[in-house]
Parts: structure tokens; C-alpha cells; sequence
């Protein structure tokens, strides 16, 4: 069949809008409709070729919500007319990972997604003859996508498209990354580093799990009420602030530090800053940026020795299948929020606006609805 999609031919270009050809699906994939997708900064870190695993020509594109429009042999847990989300992160609950009960890494088809092909080897995107890569599995710029059946979570039908796509990574992944990774509990500390898409969501989740305080940081001022909207209770603008002077600020308003801090920026100046601002003795940070290809994480190992913890965490820690319709359930029974997130409605025309106006921390998230 045809598709519409939004290509990335190679780095640092715009996005083309072109139809391609697509594949139907095989055996164990299923056709999707994408109905919307969220632009997510990692989104624009590949196509700024700043991602290690980054491939062109590509459609990118990891955060959207659709409906099943055909599935191939042996798929029986989703049927055409099935709402649902694409996953990064897939959840096949049959390898070493998914049975562990420690991880939400499935690694069931992670070797083929990196290289931008599905689990048997083949790409379904061409263009003019020419095969084009699939990305983190997904591929939601374009209208049509093909996915492995263990990466779509089957959701409610009644949850609107343009917002519950951002449940495909941005919100699942803020949230998660307190409530599934963190473990925040009740009166505790939380510093959030970065309030953009995802920051805002470790935000609503740290207020979702009962944190005493919970300071935003960004260099951005307008970013200051978007935070206190979902929870902030102080703001630390830190332009200008060397990373001591940034640690000091935390420690005062938390008593020593924080219980727990996030890095939502990808810088890893930031990270060390996150690392340094948490608590002697318990603290934990948790990186959830994504740093450009060859940065490394730095810090005198004194303040691990003095009981600090450095974590990480993909997709909020969130096992697809099972958690991502309970976020959908959360989200329409009004316990997070997700619509006033939601600042620019394009179309795949305008997709290239959305990363324009990320770049200039005009948006929170841009979605592009088909
Ligand atoms: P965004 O552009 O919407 O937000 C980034 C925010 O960080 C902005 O508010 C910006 O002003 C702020 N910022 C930038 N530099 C800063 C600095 N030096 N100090 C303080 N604040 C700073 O991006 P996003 O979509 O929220 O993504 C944030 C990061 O999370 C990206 O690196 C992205 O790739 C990553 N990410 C990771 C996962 C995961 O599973 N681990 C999932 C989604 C996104
Ligand atoms: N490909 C990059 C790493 C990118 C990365 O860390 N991606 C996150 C999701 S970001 C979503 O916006 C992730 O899920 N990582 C786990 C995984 O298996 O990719 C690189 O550095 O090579
Ligand atoms: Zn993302």
C-alpha cells in the first residue's frame, strides 16, 4: 500500500513529506493507522544526528496512538479496529528480561529495532524503489505503520488520539520514572532538572505520589509556571549558576538535599549537578535525558562513596503491555493531565514547526494529528 510519512533522508535536513511504499504486515506484525503522534526531543537528537544508533534515510517518530487496520499470521492479541499504542519498548513476556520481574528492557527484538528493521531482518518502508529504516520500532510520522505485535498496547477506545499518543512516551516516561523507577514515597524530596515534555511529567508524578517538595530547575523562565500548573512548589532558574552554586540552592531548600533528583535536559553537565544535588547517604538521581553521542557522565566517585545513587531509566520504567493502559485509564479518570501539555495541534505537513518551536522552548509538546 501507500503512505503518507515525514522522512528524514539525512541529518540535520528537514523532514520531506512523501508518500512511500509499505509492506502489509507478516507473520506476528500488525498494520497500524497512526491517527496522531507527538514530536519528543529524542526525535530531534536523531535527526540532528547526535544518536549513536541513528539511521537515514528514516521515518522517526516513537510517540503516537492509532488503530489496528490488519494483522498478519498467528497475531491474536489485537484485531483490526483495536485502539492502540506503539512501543519502544516492547514487552514480549517470554525473554530473560520481561520474565526477570527487574527490568521493562525486553530484549526480544532490540538487535533488529537498533538497526531499524523488523525481527526478521527487513525493512516495509521504500520510496522509489529505495528501502527506508524504521525507528525505535515505530515510525509514527508516518500515517501507516507496520509493528511487531508485542510492541502495541492495546487501549481504550473512548481515549482521544491526539492526546493519549503522548502517552507513548513523554508521559509514561515522567511518570514511570517516579512511581515504577524512583519509588517515590509520601513527604519525600524530589528536584527535577529540565522542564520541558518530560520534566513536566516527573513532575505530575511526583505530585501523584505525595513528594513534600519539588523543585523544578530550567533555564528557561517561562518554564516556571508551566511547572508550578502540575505541582512545582519552587523554581530555581539556574542561568548563570555554576553547578555549586546550583547544588547549594537545592541543599538549602531541602534540608541537606534531595531525596530524589531527575535529569529530564540530556546534558551531562546537568546530570553530575543532578547527582551532586541529591542527599549524602541515600539520595538517587536518575538520569532520563538522552546525551549526544560520545558524552560520558562525570563525578569524584566521593559522592557515591557518601551514599549517593546514579540510575537510569527508559520509557519511566513502564512494562508496555501491561502499564501503558493504565496510564490511558489514569489519564481519562483525570488523575494526570495531559490535554494543557499539549500547546501545538500540526499536520504532517507542518511537522517540521514542531521541531522549530521545540528548539525555541515555545512548546511543550507539538502533536501531529493525520
Ligand atoms: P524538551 O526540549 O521538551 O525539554 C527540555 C527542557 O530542558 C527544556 O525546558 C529546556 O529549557 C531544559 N534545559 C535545557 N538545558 C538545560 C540546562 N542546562 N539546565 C536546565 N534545564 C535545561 O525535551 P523532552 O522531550 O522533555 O526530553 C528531555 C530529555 O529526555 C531529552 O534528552 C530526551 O531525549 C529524553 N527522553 C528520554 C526518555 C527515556 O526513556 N529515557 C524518554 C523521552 C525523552
Ligand atoms: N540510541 C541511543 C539511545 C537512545 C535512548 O536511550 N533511548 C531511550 C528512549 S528515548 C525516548 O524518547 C531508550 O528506550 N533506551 C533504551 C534502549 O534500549 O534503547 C544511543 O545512545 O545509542
Ligand atoms: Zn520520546
Amino acid at each position: 500500500m501507500k503512505t503518507r510519512a515525514a522522512v528524514a533522508f539525512a541529518p540535520k535536513q528537514p523532514l520531506e513529506i512523501v508518500e512511500l511504499d509499505l509492506d502489509g504486515p507478516r507473520t506476528g506484525e500488525v498494520l497500524v493507522e497512526i491517527m496522531a503522534t507527538g514530536i519528543c526531543h529524542t526525535d530531534a537528537y536523531t535527526l540532528d544526528g547526535l544518536d549513536s544508533e541513528g539511521l537515514f534515510p528514516s521515518v522517526l517518530g516513537h510517540e503516537g496512538a492509532g488503530i489496528v487496520r490488519e494483522v498478519g499470521a498467528g497475531v491474536t492479541s489485537v484485531a483490526p479496529g483495536d485502539h492502540v499504542i506503539p512501543l519502544y519498548t516492547p514487552e514480549c513476556r517470554q525473554c530473560k528480561s520481561c520474565l526477570s520481574g527487574k527490568t521493562n528492557l525486553c530484549t526480544a527484538i532490540r538487535a533488529t529495532q537498533g538497526r531499524g528493521l523488523m525481527p526478521d531482518g527487513t525493512t516495509r518502508f521504500s520510496h522509489k524503489g529505495q528501502p527506508i529504516f524504521h525507528y525505535m520500532g515505530c515510525s509514527t510520522f508516518s500515517n501507516f505503520t507496520v509493528l511487531p505485535e508485542i510492541a502495541v498496547a492495546k487501549i481504550r477506545t473512548d481515549a482521544p488520539f491526539k492526546t493519549s499518543c503522548y502517552i507513548g512516551c513523554g508521559v509514561t516516561t515522567g511518570v514511570g520514572a517516579v512511581v515504577n523507577t524512583a519509588k517515590v514515597q509520601v513527604g519525600e524530596n524530589v528536584v527535577v532538572f529540565g522542564l520541558g515534555g518530560i520534566g513536566l511529567n516527573v513532575i505530575q508524578g511526583a505530585r501523584l505520589a505525595g513528594a513534600a517538595r519539588i523543585i523544578g530547575v530550567d533555564i528557561n523562565p517561562e518554564r516556571e509556571a508551566w511547572g508550578r500548573q502540575f505541582g512545582m512548589t519552587d523554581f530555581l532558574d539556574s542561568r548563570g549558576l555554576s553547578r555549586e552554586e546550583t547544588v547549594a540552592r537545592v541543599l538549602e531548600l531541602t534540608d541537606g538535599g534531595a531525596d530524589y533528583s531527575f535529569d529530564a535536559t540530556g546534558n551531562t553537565e546537568v546530570m553530575r549537578t543532578a547527582l551532586e544535588a541529591c542527599h549524602r547517604g541515600w539520595g538517587t538521581s536518575i538520569i532520563i535525558g538522552v546525551a549526544e553521542a560520545g558524552k560520558e557522565i562525570a563525578t569524584r566517585p566521593f559522592q557515591l562513596v557518601t551514599g549517593r545513587n546514579w540510575r537510569g531509566t527508559a520509557f519511566g520504567g513502564a512494562k508496555g503491555r501491561t502499564d501503558v493502559p493504565k496510564i490511558v485509564d489514569w489519564y481519562m479518570e483525570g488523575k494526570i493531565a495531559i490535554d494543557p501539555m499539549i500547546t501545538h495541534v500540526l499536520s504532517l505537513d507542518e511537522i517540521n514547526r514542531g521541531f522549530d518551536l521545540m528548539h525555541a522552548g515555545e512548546s511543550i509538546r507539538s502533536v501531529v494529528v493525520y
